[in-house]
């Protein structure tokens, strides 16, 4: 079997990924890049890639300058807290300080926000706004397809590597992959490249198994590449121990946010109790992050998870009670309320809808079943995992400043979205807006340093035979058995993520281990994820598509690994609800109020583990 053509596409900066983050950037290189020739690379099409691909029905970060509602200040304070301690305030403040402008440009594109009689927008809570937002993507996705231009857009090629300078290993030349759709490898040779392929789903086992497999709360399609494609060439990440356990609507997946805020319904458990009334005295042990309001996330859970352990379950949200209260007995008033509810999951999480219909549930008059659901990692909701980047030039402080806003360690990789760590609650409209910053540095990286980057023959060579193997080693032993998901030669994609996710689910601390974890046990779950990454050079594919799914389930498997060597080092239970350290039980800001940040190193096979302080700036 031969290898297929290589197209080598040379640009000045390459955007890996056409999300929220990746359409921001695009839109925004239009304006400060003048004649330089900006491409963008996306596995699937721009119009519904990513997560906002199913749609939402809120923008989740947005400060409200213009009523008066919070100041960029208000914020860096909220997410701190929601950390428990632990955000990067120089990156945060950056995109609450630009984010309302980015909510602007998006309703003047035609997302219809919801307002208020007097045309101010609603408002679900502090930081929240409606919108009807089943369009956000192709909303998104048609300025930044003009602005950077169709010829410039490269869709259904799947990103596997990054490509480092032959001169400099330090520095970043482009990307390499495939063609899901033809016969064709793709070089990118690119001076700046700028990472925004979002977050990982289907890491740890999902509780939809089987049956239910491919529905997640994230998007399935979030297959943790910015990690994936970021450590391998030694990127420096931070906070990889983090993860987001999302309270969800049970089996559908529905988010609760919508539920708690503008509803104003609780869950309670099968004694009717509100664990949020019931386990307040817990939130004076985190001590001061507990007792600021709104509780952080994690400790939400960490309350919720308290009834669940005790068997005070199933919990129900009081969709019921909610939706009468509202509409106070008035038929009007209860059919607007009505739809909204529906609303709310047939623009952004349609699976959640048709749990309701084919479970004859009627919110009005039926509650709803809850559950904590499996860790995701993630940056950009209320996730802070990712790379390590400069902070702005006007705000960073000298430890976390090094030339560009959000360039990583790596000299000309810039990262945004899903992809920056220490700086999450951006949502969709922050990782736009942290897209388009982080574009508008690249474009001046470029102007700085305009010579080009140098591919390594070698390197692009070697790459182009091992992304391919998998298919040829499919075709050389497919005959060995009489079924050609059972081979003694090979394993499929599949087969290598259920491995990853049972290793993830009870080493790491996923559902099935009540998210509890210690020392040996993760230990012993980096000795079988090190030997899973070893097989991994055993995957075969039998097209191009399952090809995508072995690369795929590379990148997670870093993620997965970095994901436990982090919660290794950091000793401490930092998010109580996310995750326990049964060890190491308490929160212990005298050593740990700090970032845990690490570096895998290709050549020795090794990775480093150490801290980074955390620099109050906001008072
Ligand atoms: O209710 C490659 N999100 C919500 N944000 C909000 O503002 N409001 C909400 O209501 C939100 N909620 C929500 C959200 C997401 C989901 C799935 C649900 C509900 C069900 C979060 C936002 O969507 C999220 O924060 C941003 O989208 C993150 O942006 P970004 O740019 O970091 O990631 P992306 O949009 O997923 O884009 C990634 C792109 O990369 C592509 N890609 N391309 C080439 N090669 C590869 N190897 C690639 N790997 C990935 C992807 O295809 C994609 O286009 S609620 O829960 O809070
Ligand atoms: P979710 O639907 O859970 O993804 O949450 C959507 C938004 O609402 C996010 O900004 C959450 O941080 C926020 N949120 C969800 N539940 C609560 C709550 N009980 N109190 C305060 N904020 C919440």
């Amino acid at each position: 079997m031969s290898l297929p053509n290589t197209e080598t596409i040379e640009c000045d900066l390459l955007i890996i990924g056409g999300g929220m983050s990746g359409c921001g950037a695009a839109f925004e290189s239009k304006y400060w890049s003048g004649d330089m020739n900006v491409v963008m690379v996306e596995k699937a099409v721009i119009e519904r890639s990513g997560a906002t691909g199913e749609g939402l029905s809120a923008i989740n970060c947005y400060m409200g300058q213009r009523y008066g509602w919070n100041t960029p200040e208000d914020f860096v304070k909220y997410v701190v807290n929601d950390m428990m301690g632990l955000a990067r305030e120089d990156l945060v403040y950056d995109v609450g300080r630009h984010v309302d402008s980015s909510v602007h440009l998006l309703e003047e594109w035609g997302l219809p926000i919801w307002k208020k009689d007097n045309g101010d927008y609603e408002r679900i809570g502090r930081w929240q706004i409606p919108i009807h937002g089943e369009s956000i993507k192709p909303i998104t996705a048609e300025p930044a397809r003009k602005a950077i231009g169709q010829e410039n857009i490269y869709e259904r090629v799947n990103i596997t590597h990054l490509l480092t300078d032959a001169n400099d290993p330090q520095r970043i030349a482009g990307a390499i992959g495939f063609g899901v759709r033809e016969n064709k490898f793709y070089v990118f040779k690119a001076k700046a490249v700028l990472i925004t392929c979002g977050g990982a789903s289907n890491v740890f086992r999902p509780r939809s198994i089987n049956e239910g497999m491919g529905r997640t709360w994230y998007s399935v399609f979030a297959t943790g590449a910015a990690y994936g494609l970021m450590i391998p060439i030694g990127t420096e990440m931070t906070q990889m121990e983090h993860r987001f356990v999302p309270t969800r609507f049970k089996d559908g997946y529905g988010p609760v946010g919508m539920w708690f805020q503008y509803f104003g319904a609780k869950i309670t458990n099968s004694k009717g109790e509100d664990y949020t009334v019931t386990r307040e005295a817990e939130l004076h042990k985190y001590k001061p992050y507990g007792l600021v309001v709104p509780t952080p996330t994690p400790l939400r859970n960490h309350q919720m998870f308290l009834d669940i352990k005790d068997g005070l379950g199933p919990m129900y949200m009081g969709t019921d009670k909610a939706m009468q209260k509202i509409a106070g007995g008035d038929p009007k008033k209860m059919r607007k309320v009505q739809e909204e509810a529906w609303e709310d999951f047939l623009d952004m999480t349609i699976s959640q809808a048709l749990t309701w219909a084919s479970q004859d549930i009627r919110p009005e008059l039926t509650p709803s079943e809850v559950v904590l659901a499996e860790p995701y990692i993630m940056g950009s909701h209320s996730g802070e995992s990712g790379a390590w980047v400069s902070g702005p030039e006007d705000l960073a402080p000298s430890d976390y400043f090094w030339g560009y806003n959000k360039m990583t360690t790596i000299k000309g990789l810039f990262a945004a979205g899903d992809g920056v760590g220490a700086a999450p609650h951006k949502f969709s409209s922050g990782s736009f807006t942290e897209g388009r910053l982080a574009a508008k540095a690249a474009v001046n990286f470029l102007n700085d340093n305009p010579e080009d980057s140098t591919l390594n023959d070698g390197q692009v060579a070697s790459l182009r035979d091992k992304i391919w193997a998998p298919l040829e080693r499919f075709e050389k032993h497919k005959g060995a058995s009489t079924a050609e998901e059972v081979n003694p030669h090979y394993l499929t994609p599949y087969q290598g993520l259920v491995r990853l996710q049972k290793i993830m689910d009870e080493y790491a601390g996923g559902t099935s281990a009540w998210y509890t974890t210690n020392k040996p046990t993760l230990e012993r779950g980096i000795q079988l994820i090190e030997l899973l990454r070893e097989d991994l050079n055993k995957l075969a594919a039998r097209d191009r598509h399952e090809l995508m799914r072995c690369w795929e389930v590379v990148h997670r498997t870093w993620v997965g690994e970095s994901h436990m060597r982090h919660l290794l080092h950091r000793e401490e239970t930092r998010w109580p609800g996310y995750y326990y350290r049964s060890d190491f039980p308490d929160l212990d800001d005298s050593k740990w109020r700090v970032f845990v940040n690490s570096r895998f190193d290709s050549e020795s096979n090794e990775w480093e583990l150490f801290t980074k302080p955390y620099i109050n700036l906001i008072e």
